[in-house]
């Protein structure tokens, strides 16, 4: 493991790495392997060959929206079923996608080695679907399904969305959070979904510009950002607070940060090691 608070491998000072080549991901492979504990911070990226179009950049529109005009509790309070029909259309456009190589090569790699937490970002749950078709790949002889299901909820332990979930939904006036998995109907105003207990309107279970992330939520993320060795960063831009400020937690406590993305983001001078390419193809060639 690299001391804490010492240069790891591949850094230069705190100047960013050229990227891509063999060279670069045999540097991002020491690090990770000398760390003992690994946070993986996850943005929209990950899923883009998914099929996920991502929130800013090419194809990160929906009609002329902008994340920033429908994910606030403004434009649901103007216009709830605008922001539903947008929901809506994300959910299904989630539906029809499945874990790419990146989440189960992240997956997999949790369950070979201990240590690794993974932070998302992102609300369509694909980490958590990567973790359960990864926990049934090698189903053992003997009570093999309730051996899998207990292999699940580890996963569960070492996985934080951050920004909540898309197939959850949390009512305006209780607050009773229910799954909510089928179709939404934003036709009318009436159509939208309606709380069982009290009939208020339910919203999407997430967390929008302006609101504050779940207070055990954030410090769970926080500890473990705190005490890793390496934040491997993959597939965000990292202008939203305050999940960007996790892989600088890290970096503040000593840890060296690994970043996967075709782009340059805010973190990139900070890290050890940037690997610039698709989360597809580079997590599964660095993490084997
Ligand atoms: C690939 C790839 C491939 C492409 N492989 N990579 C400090 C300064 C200024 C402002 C703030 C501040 N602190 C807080 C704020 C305000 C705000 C904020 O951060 N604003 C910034 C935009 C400036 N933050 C908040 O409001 C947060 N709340 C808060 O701070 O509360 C304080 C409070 C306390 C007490 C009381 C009340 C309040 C909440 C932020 C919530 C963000 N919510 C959203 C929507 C979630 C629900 C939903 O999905 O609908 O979260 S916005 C959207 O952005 C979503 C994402 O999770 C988030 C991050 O986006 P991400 O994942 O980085 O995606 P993109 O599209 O930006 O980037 C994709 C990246 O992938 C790019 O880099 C590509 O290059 C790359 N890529 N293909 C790998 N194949
Ligand atoms: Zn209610």
């Amino acid at each position: 493991m690299s001391e804490k608070r010492e240069a790891g491998p591949g850094r230069s000072g705190d100047q960013p790495e050229p990227a891509g080549t063999p060279a670069d991901l045999a540097r991002a492979r020491a690090v990770l392997e000398g760390a003992r504990r690994v946070l993986v911070l996850t943005g929209a990226g990950v899923s883009a060959e998914s099929g996920i179009p991502t929130f800013r950049g090419t194809g990160g529109l929906w009609r002329s929206f902008r994340a920033e005009d429908l994910a606030t509790p403004g434009a649901f309070a103007r216009d709830p079923r605008l922001v539903w029909e947008w929901y809506g259309w994300r959910r299904e456009v989630v539906a029809g996608c499945l874990p790419n190589a990146a989440h189960l090569a992240l997956a997999r790699w949790q369950t070979r080695r201990e240590g690794v937490r993974i932070a998302t970002q992102n609300v369509d749950g694909l980490h958590v679907a990567a973790a359960a078709r990864v926990a049934e790949e090698r189903p053992p002889a003997a009570g093999a399904q309730a051996q899998a299901d207990e292999r699940a909820q580890d996963h569960a332990k070492d996985l934080l969305e951050i920004h909540g979930t898309l197939f959850r939904v949390r009512c305006t006036r209780c607050r009773k959070r229910e799954p909510h998995r089928s179709p939404i109907d934003a036709s009318t105003h009436a159509s939208l979904p309606r709380c069982g207990a009290c009939g208020g309107l339910q919203r999407p279970d997430v967390v929008w510009f302006g609101e504050a992330l779940d207070p055990d939520v954030l410090a769970r993320a926080l500890g473990w950002a705190e005490s890793a060795d390496a934040c491997l960063v993959v597939g965000t831009s990292a202008v939203v607070q305050p999940a960007a400020s996790l892989a600088v937690a890290t970096r503040e406590a000593g840890g060296d940060i690994v970043e996967v993305n075709p782009e340059t983001t805010p973190l990139s001078p900070l890290a050890a090691v940037a690997l610039r390419g698709p989360a597809a193809e580079l997590i599964p060639a660095l993490l084997g």
